[in-house]
């Protein structure tokens, strides 16, 4: 008996790298017959030895389109780094981002095209053509918006009254060169209130049967996405169900530095904490308080489950089920958990 065709037809996904990536795939497995729009995070963006290098949505693309570094999660399979040894070589900074060769191959398209004047959005879709994802890769915005992180100068640098002096550097640098050890005082979206929703963003999520917050860093890449004028406003009014799926397993990110960027705006790296943090959007809880959240669903894992009454209690309808993408299998199997997750909070037609 063939498996009913799912209601849930038109899935938006707001993501950002590796593990948003890899949840990615398994979604594409646990529904097939699904049309997919990612809303890719490109606060990460950075221009290096001139190239515009848009990390989330490469990680993406290269994933989806089976060109992953399956062991970095990032850049190119049977990647090398001879261009970054030369440049190394030559004494060009920075030399703490690594540009692969292949990889270089990439940014060369889009910073040219961006030079004729095509828009992120039209490079992206230009990319997408060679490497196939099997969903609609569509920028958070076609503008400039950068991710920075103010910390204390790490070069020991003082004010005038002998404290540490603060400057913000670019996302990159602290996440890549200083493995986000430097503590971080605030993480500014460079670019937020002139950046407009790209080209199709706004009617992904309004016009979704289902929109997914995979397990990316709630800070610098789902929080990043909602940042954008217009997208937090689009995820409250949709009709679609929106579920998420907590990148916070046992009080630790399952990984990258998510609790690095929970630290930075005082929210606890705890699945529930997370929760809290993206807010219940329709209120359960007794009638007038706020419900300017955005969840109405939240996956956490196994070793969690004693939050699931928290989060509940929140307005937020919450499950807990193994969320370690252990292998393609399980991954599918949790995107299938947050879809029929979505499809029970389905305003009843
Ligand atoms: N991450 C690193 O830890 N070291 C690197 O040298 C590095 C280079 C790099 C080049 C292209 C690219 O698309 C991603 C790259 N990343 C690197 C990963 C990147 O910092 C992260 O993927 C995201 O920005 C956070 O999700």
């Amino acid at each position: 008996m063939p498996t009913p065709p799912s209601p849930l037809r038109r899935i938006t996904v707001l993501a950002g790298g590796i593990g948003g990536a890899r949840f990615l795939r398994g979604l594409l497995a646990a529904a097939p017959d699904a049309e997919v729009t990612v809303i890719g995070n490109t606060g990460d963006d950075i221009w290096i030895h001139g190239l515009r290098v848009c990390p989330d949505l490469d990680t993406v693309m290269y994933t989806l389109g089976n060109g992953i570094s399956e062991e970095r999660g990032w850049g190119r399979e049977g990647e090398t780094f001879t261009v970054k040894e030369e440049l190394a070589d030559y004494g060009l900074e920075p030399s703490w981002f690594g540009l692969g060769d292949r990889d270089i191959a990439t940014h060369l398209v889009r910073t040219q095209m961006l030079q004729a004047g095509y828009p992120l959005s039209a490079v992206t879709e230009a990319l997408c053509e060679r490497w196939q994802p099997g969903v609609h890769l569509i920028p958070m915005t076609d503008e400039r918006a950068e991710t920075h992180v103010v910390v204390d100068d790490p070069d020991g640098a003082v004010d005038g009254s002998g404290a540490p002096a603060r400057r913000a550097i670019h996302f990159q640098e602290w996440w890549v060169r200083y493995r986000a050890e430097l503590p971080a005082h605030a993480i500014v979206l460079v670019g937020a209130d002139d950046a407009k929703p790209g080209p199709g963003v706004v009617e992904a999520i309004e016009s979704a049967d289902a929109v997914i917050l995979p397990p990316s860093n709630p800070v610098v890449s789902v929080g990043t996405i909602l940042e954008v004028s217009g997208i937090r406003e689009a995820v409250q009014r949709t009709q679609a169900p929106v579920v998420g799926v907590s990148p916070i397993v046992g009080g630790r990110p399952v990984r990258g530095m998510a609790d690095a960027c929970l630290a930075a705006i005082g929210v606890q790296t705890d699945a529930a904490a997370v929760a809290r943090h993206y807010g219940p959007r329709r209120a359960l809880i007794p009638a007038g308080a706020p419900a300017d959240g955005i969840l109405d669903g939240w996956l956490v894992d196994s070793a969690d489950a004693a939050s699931v009454p928290a989060v509940q209690s929140l307005g937020i309808a919450c499950e807990s089920r193994p969320l370690l993408m252990t292998d393609p299998e399980a991954t599918a199997d949790i995107a299938r958990a947050a879809l029929e997750l979505a499809a029970s909070l389905r305003p009843q037609a």
